[in-house]
């Protein structure tokens, strides 16, 4: 039984992430037959119930309201259309559905009460339920907590280094200090980041490094790939090598043999045989459905013979 670690060193990750690909992808495969069920893929719905208009600026997010991008800013949405939009996640087979809203922070008050609403709603739907609010305090992660959220969305995005080059109005220990709260407070912790921002190898080795050492890891491990945005700072980043991609999947799986680890954003612009590594490099979630937060993604029927093509299953139930 491979062991779980909490101790990684950097050098060791930097040698995991640069081993010849076939080596890495035995090594990562076998991982994930030890710990889940290779051939089950799980299906996430995400819902951006508050979108635009965000004081931070991160400079992937065509969210922030500090760049002239096509997103507009809109008010929260009602509890009743955020509970129809999970219940017809659920009848298209996610087991997941994720709620964000472009929040520096959350605030107590009416806004925070409603989304405590939502999630009670979706959790009465036998689903996983996850948020992604920005920061957070203890105090509000308990109420989270109360209402039933299975997880919470923070993510570290990328290496503490190249950390400042992509946000400046918050730091790496902000993060690390809601991601704490969260964990305090019982919820599961997603926690992943983007590559093709950009970044050096060693700035995913980072990212890795800084995953892998918060214990207990975080159960889901979210790698997305940049959609660049027109009027963001990087709307005209290089675009991604797709091998750097399934090397900090398979390396991911190595390093959190026990977590999810989801193929997020940026599948439109994939080929099949690109996922059909990610998969065997050790993903094994997806994001369903036509609409990211603000960005497309492939429709239900397009993923469903996606999956099919590579005999993949949608994991059942929760
Ligand atoms: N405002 C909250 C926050 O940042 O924590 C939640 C919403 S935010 C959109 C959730 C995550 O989506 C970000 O942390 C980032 O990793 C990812 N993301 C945002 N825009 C992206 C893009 N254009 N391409 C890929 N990933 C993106
Ligand atoms: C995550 O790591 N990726 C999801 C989820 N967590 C919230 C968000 C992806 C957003 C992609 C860009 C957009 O739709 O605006
Ligand atoms: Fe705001 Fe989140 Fe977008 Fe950053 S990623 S600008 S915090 S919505």
């Amino acid at each position: 039984m491979t062991p779980i670690r909490y101790d990684w060193t950097r050098d060791e990750i930097r040698r995991i992430y640069g081993l010849p690909l076939p080596d890495l992808i035995f090594q990562a495969q076998s991982v994930h037959r030890e710990f889940h069920r290779a051939n089950e893929v799980q299906l996430c719905r995400l819902l951006s119930i508050k979108t635009g208009g965000c004081p931070e600026d991160c400079a992937y997010c065509s969210q922030s309201a500090h760049y002239k991008t096509s997103v507009a800013r809109e008010p929260l949405m009602n509890p009743v259309d955020v509970l129809a939009a999970a219940r017809r996640a659920k009848d298209e087979g996610a087991t997941r559905f994720c709620m964000g809203v472009a929040w520096r922070q959350v605030a107590d008050g009416k806004e925070f009460d409603s989304v405590l609403e939502m999630v009670r709603a979706v959790a009465a739907l036998d689903m996983e339920v996850c948020c992604t609010l920005g920061m957070l305090t203890e105090s509000q992660a308990l109420r989270l907590k109360d209402a039933g959220l299975t997880a919470y969305n923070h993510n570290l995005d990328t290496s503490p280094e190249f950390y400042g080059k992509i946000i400046t109005t918050r730091t790496y220990e902000d993060r690390l200090q809601t991601i704490a709260h969260v964990r305090r407070a019982g919820i599961t912790v997603c926690c992943g980041g983007i590559v093709g921002m950009g970044e050096s190898d060693e700035d995913r080795i980072g990212l890795l490094h800084q995953l892998a050492q918060l214990c207990p890891h975080p159960e889901s491990v979210p790698i997305n790939a940049l959609v660049p945005g027109e009027g963001t700072p990087l709307e005209n980043a290089e675009e991604l090598d797709s091998l750097v991609l399934v090397r900090t999947i398979a390396t991911a799986r190595l390093l959190m043999p026990g977590s999810r680890v989801r193929l997020a954003a940026g599948r439109r612009q994939m080929s099949r045989e690109t996922e059909a590594l990610c998969f065997l490099a050790g993903a094994n979630s997806i994001f369903m459905g036509e609409k990211l937060l603000t960005a497309p993604n492939p429709s239900v029927d397009q993923d469903a013979s996606m999956l099919h093509s590579l005999g993949l299953k949608a994991m059942q139930g929760v």
